[in-house]
């Protein structure tokens, strides 16, 4: 299984390569929280800049069934999850934040256990102003926290 897996990662990253040249979005310090046994959902979370107006629309990785872009806030004391039904608006050259406690990428119904260090790839979809589509693929370290860089509650800028 753990075999498997790697040879499909790598296979992937490979075919990635051709998406880059066009790329208007760039990622940054992206991560994916590790799951413990059993566990059937886990979050996304990265640093998403956008050269021109656009939104972030779907997303999508063979690791889970189900990929959602998700809100997380308090509401009466109560943290509430929901997935953001036009997007995630990703104004000109403004760093979004996909992080614990906020937005993030919702991966449900996961096929296998993601455990530190390995890598999925996940495929963002992008719209621009004009309602054009775009996709970009990254490949996302599995993580049991941040990486360095991204702050977790006060990230300013
Ligand atoms: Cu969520």
């Amino acid at each position: 299984m753990r075999r498997l897996t790697h040879s499909f990662v790598i296979a992937t990253s490979i075919l990635v390569t051709s998406f880059a040249a066009a790329q208007t979005v760039t990622i940054s310090n992206p991560w994916v929280r590790a799951t413990v046994q059993g566990q059937k959902a886990t979050g996304a979370f990265m640093t998403v800049t956008a050269k021109d107006n656009a939104k972030l629309v779907a997303a999508s990785t063979p690791v889970a069934g189900i990929t959602e872009i998700h809100e997380m806030k308090m509401d009466k004391d109560v943290i509430k999850m929901s997935a953001l039904p036009n997007g995630l608006d990703l104004p000109a050259g403004k760093a979004v934040d996909l992080k614990p406690g906020g937005f993030h990428i919702m991966l449900m119904d996961l096929r296998m256990p993601l455990t530190k260090d390995i890598a999925v790839p996940l495929t963002l979809t992008f719209q621009d102003a004009t309602g054009k589509k775009t996709q970009q693929v990254v490949q996302i370290p599995v993580s049991t926290q941040a990486p360095a860089g991204q702050a977790m509650g006060d990230h300013k800028h």
